[in-house]
């Protein structure tokens, strides 16, 4: 094991056995004429941790270790879409309905596609998500299992949406969870705030919370000690 200093206390990181989740961080979410921001939010905060996810990501890469990106996707006829997914929301701005990168969050649609800094490579898994968590319909439980992984790090949008109820799924299906907070964003500041509150309290009744740093220089040393 490997303390990463976090809140609310170091987190117990398991090299062999951990693996980093990237939630959606597609170009309907993130990028300036997209779903995000047809609905009138600022997608710049988004947009700026990229830089951060893409250290992440390079991070596991150099230690070789999986990684999981996410889409929100559906099939074209929302067959598999949750039903509030279709009926909440504004109208003319839907899942399924047409936006300036096509169909808002069906699988293949240029919106859909994870945006170009942080796209997967060859060897990473890359799940369709229908639920607002990684674990609702997708079969990732069991191919996590088989690969023998228990710790989760979590990157991606939105913090109080997709990846704490990702991260909230994972708690209960026994992974330990630890959040990166500066490769995890909202539109909205004081909903990133208050979930990054709600995972740590009660000692860290959903998981760890860190900046990326702490993870970087941690293992760092870790090696240099090797
Ligand atoms: C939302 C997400 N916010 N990826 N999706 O609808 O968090």
């Amino acid at each position: 094991m490997v303390d990463i200093p976090a809140r609310p206390y170091p987190y117990p990181l398991d090299p062999g056995h951990t693996a980093l989740v990237v939630i959606d961080m597609q170009r309907d979410f993130i990028e300036p004429g997209g779903f995000g921001d047809s609905l009138g939010n600022d997608v710049s905060r988004l947009e700026a941790i990229i830089p951060a996810t893409a250290a992440l990501i390079a991070l596991f890469r150099e230690e070789g270790w999986p990684i999981i990106h996410t889409r929100e996707a559906h099939m074209p006829d929302l067959s598999d879409c949750p039903p509030a997914k279709i009926s909440r929301g504004k109208p003319g701005l839907r899942i399924g309905d047409t936006g300036a990168m096509g169909r808002i969050l069906i699988a293949g649609e240029p919106g859909n596609q994870i945006v170009d800094a942080l796209a997967p490579i060859a060897g990473e898994i890359v799940i369709d998500k229908p639920g607002k968590g990684m674990f609702y319909a997708t079969g990732i439980h069991e191919r996590l299992q088989d690969m023998g992984i228990s710790h989760l790090v979590f990157a991606g949008v939105t913090t109080e949406v997709c990846v704490q109820t990702s991260m909230r799924e994972a708690n209960d299906r026994g992974y330990e969870c630890l959040l990166i907070e500066d490769a995890t964003e909202s539109y909205f500041p004081q909903f990133k705030a208050s979930a990054i509150e709600m995972i740590a309290a009660q000692g860290g009744i959903v998981g760890w919370v860190t900046p990326l740093s702490e993870l970087q220089k941690t293992l760092a040393r870790d090696h240099a000690h090797v």
